[in-house]
């Protein structure tokens, strides 16, 4: 696979200062594809420098014409559309259909997106005597995961650049090439030197020396809870801007008189999508006691319809998980909710038969779900569905609210109105109605602690922007 040795600092690719490097693994068949350097403290710190050496010029430029360069963004990443699709398969086991529309298909979207928000926002408002302008906050430090590995960058790279702010990445360990190719897309786009600088790097190294750099005036991770508790503390203490999209343990309510049928499939198919890592899906599954059965016996058989294989093949639509890491967490899980007296009726902690080798698992789903189980409380971030039943609508609300995230969730009805009303009873961040489409314009991030801040369309924009008012 495609890689490079150096990293993407002040325009142009540059040696690390160390000798370390990062073996990238494909998780379908555990081969070692590509390696890349390592970065240090000494990397991040000439990459905050160039990104500061640029903020001025960069936030001088008229937010239309940064849109311009936003627009050559776009252009740039969906010409590559196929090899974004490639590089995602090979280094995340994503399989090739979803890799195609979701991990190349959705960055271009949200980059469009800020193409246009650079030329249309009011960065200059009239407040009764007062003109406010929304200006950039500064250097932004993106520490990024590996599970919608380049989506995740652009979700925090545009809105940052179309505020008028320079960035410093450092992508996740296991996901280090689309974050390269995304990099040779940025100097394809002609942006200023030291606008977009990219660090490859482990965590605790590269990762903990970009949120702590005093140069670095706004931190924004998505990631574990764990380390994102960390960045957000440390933000505060050095009275810095943070944003942090953290886990979910979504709820997907069936009410009573919905599409059962088209509600579990659904269900199932959101849970599965990218082997369960996704931190919005739809983890629990509830539903009422008269309809409990029948809902067990239709997840279960819509479980056993994703049958795990190789990413490459068109036809698959479970791939591996990222890591033996992840794997082995995945399979604790597991273990665990049968320790506690769930009801396994699909999958399980064995490998799939014939996938021994890559990081597979079986499409798994829970029955006999109770709240305070550790499945229905944790993050398990792999393709396990639990089933949770309720008496009536106060206690499903209840049971979904009965955790410390909030991300995301579902709401199936007969009526609308039933599940709109439910829907904003539900401490969380995104609900979808009957089904609705994914928005990318639509504000995304938790309640609780799934986060601090939001990102895609405007909302994501005003992250990146500080006021000053002048009175006149
Ligand atoms: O996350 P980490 P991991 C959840 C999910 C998953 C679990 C562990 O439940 O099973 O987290 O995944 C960087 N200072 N999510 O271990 O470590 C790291 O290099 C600064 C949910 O992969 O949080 C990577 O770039 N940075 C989630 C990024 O943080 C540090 C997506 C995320 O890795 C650091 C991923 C440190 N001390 C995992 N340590 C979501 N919200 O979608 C690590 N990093």
């Amino acid at each position: 696979m495609k890689s490079h040795d150096e990293m993407y600092i002040d325009g142009a690719w540059r040696p690390a200062a160390g000798t370390d490097s990062i073996e990238v693994v494909n998780p379908a068949d555990e081969q070692v594809i590509a390696t890349v350097p390592a970065g240090t403290a000494l990397d991040v710190d000439t990459a905050v420098r160039a990104a500061r050496a640029a903020l001025p010029g960069w936030a001088a430029i008229p937010p239309a014409e940064r849109g311009t360069y936003l627009a050559a963004l776009r252009d740039g990443l969906a010409a590559r559309r196929d090899e974004i699709a490639e590089t995602v398969v090979a280094e995340l086991g994503s399989p090739v259909g979803f890799a195609q529309a979701v991990h190349a298909g959705l960055p271009i979207a949200v980059a469009d997106s800020y193409a246009e928000l650079a030329k249309t926002y009011a960065f200059e408002e009239r407040i009764g005597n007062s003109t406010v302008f929304h200006e950039p906050v500064g250097v932004v430090g993106a520490i990024t995961p590996w599970n919608y590995p380049l989506h995740q960058i652009v979700a925090k790279v545009a809105p940052a650049l179309a505020a008028g702010c320079t960035v410093v990445v450092k992508p996740a360990e296991s996901t280090p090439l689309v974050a390269q190719l995304f990099a040779e897309v940025v100097a394809g786009a002609e942006l200023p030197a030291g606008v977009f600088n990219l660090v490859t790097g482990l965590g605790p190294v590269a990762g903990q020396a970009l949120a702590e750099h005093p140069g670095v005036d706004l931190v924004s991770f998505t990631g574990s809870t764990a380390v994102g508790r960390r960045i957000g503390a440390n933000a505060g203490a050095a009275v810095k801007r943070v944003a942090l999209e953290l886990g979910g343990k979504s709820a997907n309510i069936v009410l009573p008189g919905a599409d059962l049928t088209r509600a579990v499939k659904v269900g199932v198919a959101n849970v599965m999508a990218n082997a369960g890592q996704t931190c919005s899906a739809w983890t629990r599954l509830l539903v009422h006691a008269d309809q409990y059965e029948e809902a067990v016996e239709l997840a279960a058989a819509a479980a056993a319809k994703y049958a795990p294989g190789d990413p490459r093949d068109a036809g698959t639509r479970l791939g591996p998980v990222v890591s033996a890491a992840q794997r082995d967490r995945v399979r604790g899980y597991i273990d665990r909710g049968i320790a506690e007296g769930a009801r396994l009726v699909a999958g399980g902690p064995t490998a799939p038969e014939g996938l021994e080798r890559g990081y597979y698992l079986r499409p798994t789903v829970f029955a006999d779900v109770t709240p305070e189980m550790t499945i229905a409380q944790e993050e398990i971030f792999g393709p396990v569905l639990s089933i949770l039943r309720y008496a009536d609508v106060d206690e499903a609300v209840r049971i979904a609210n009965d955790s410390a995230y909030g991300l995301a969730g579902a709401v199936w009805a007969a009526d609308e109105a039933e599940a709109v009303a439910v829907a904003r009873r539900l401490e969380t961040g995104q609900v979808d109605i009957n089904g609705g489409r994914f928005n990318p314009l639509a504000p995304f991030g938790g309640y609780k602690n799934s986060g601090v801040g939001r990102e895609l369309g405007v909302h994501g924009l005003t992250e990146y922007l500080q006021t000053k008012s002048l009175q006149l």
